[in-house]
């Protein structure tokens, strides 16, 4: 074997679990050192939704480190797409049933970046044909990096993390978000909220999904529904949930998809309840 093809065969020998590890390491520890240093904000589809050279930046390495490792995988990042819901679903479309894609969101909770807010978080996954085999979540501000592969498990830096044991609704602490279409998802998203806060014990909106994904996947809350989301926002925190023995739908109960915007996770044994609740 010559040095070249030697080398060659160490790059690409790599597990893809690894790699994505390593990527949000990488980049969380990056957007760390940038906090509060976010000065080029910019408006994306409003003033509510945001992005900064930060944002851009983590995507890059991220970008860099996927095209060294796997040259011929595809990338849907967040930063290489246009804002809205129809450039996303089109982009989603375009790489979709390839056989390797990468899922990123470089920053996943922008704007509490921006106000540093410490609950932010690194989102990262890979599809292959369409199914997603491996999901990185890391919170550069606790320092926790929630993993998953398919069928293997979830774990917080090497310890399997499972979903809470609630049974019911009243003893269940959700979360959701806000959206920033303000026109016609933040009307629903509000009537959706005064239909489940008096049947749960509380609700929270910490504003960056995949963490509140993770979280659903670590027990730390019963579940998650959010609607209008993009493949990025989820696709990581998805299989976490799923790995850690949740359950992963849209907002009729039906199973996850990489097309998915509207999006309930919870712990499985709420899922029905908390469906009915948001419709
Ligand atoms: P972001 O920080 O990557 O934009 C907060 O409610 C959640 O909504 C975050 O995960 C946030 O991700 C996401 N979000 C923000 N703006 C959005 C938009 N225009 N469309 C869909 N999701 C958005
Ligand atoms: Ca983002």
């Amino acid at each position: 074997m010559s040095n070249h093809e030697r080398e060659t065969y160490t790059v690409t020998g790599k597990s893809f679990t690894a790699v994505a590890v390593n990527m949000a390491a990488k980049a969380g520890e990056y957007m760390k050192s940038k906090l509060g240093q976010a000065t080029d904000v910019r408006v994306k589809t409003s003033p509510h939704d945001l992005v900064t050279e930060v944002d851009k930046g983590t995507e890059i390495l991220i970008r860099k480190i996927i095209h060294t490792y796997f040259p011929t995988h595809d990338i849907l990042g967040e930063e290489g797409v246009e804002p809205g819901a129809e450039a996303s679903r089109l982009a989603l479309e375009a790489v979709k049933d390839r056989e390797y894609v990468w899922i990123v969101d470089p920053i996943d909770g922008t704007t509490n970046f921006i106000h540093g807010l410490p609950f932010y978080s690194v989102s990262i996954a890979l599809a292959h044909r369409g199914e997603v085999i491996v999901g990185v979540v890391y919170d550069p501000s606790r320092d926790e990096l929630f993993v998953a592969e398919k069928g293997k498990g979830a774990y917080v830096h090497g310890k399997r993390i499972q979903v809470s044991p609630e049974e019911e609704l009243a003893g269940s602490l959700v979360a959701t978000g806000f959206p920033t279409d303000r026109q016609h998802v933040l009307p629903l998203a509000l009537k959706q909220i005064e239909s489940v806060a008096p049947r749960v014990r509380n609700i929270r909106a910490g504003g960056s999904a995949a963490l509140h994904l993770a979280y659903v996947a670590a027990g730390r809350l019963t579940g998650f529904w959010e609607a209008n989301l993009n493949a990025w926002d989820i696709a990581a925190g998805m299989l976490l949930v799923q790995e850690a023995g949740g359950k992963v739908t849209d907002m009729n109960g039906e199973p996850y998809g990489l097309h998915v915007r509207d999006v309930a996770a919870t712990n499985g044994r709420i899922h029905d309840d908390l469906i009915a609740a948001i419709r």
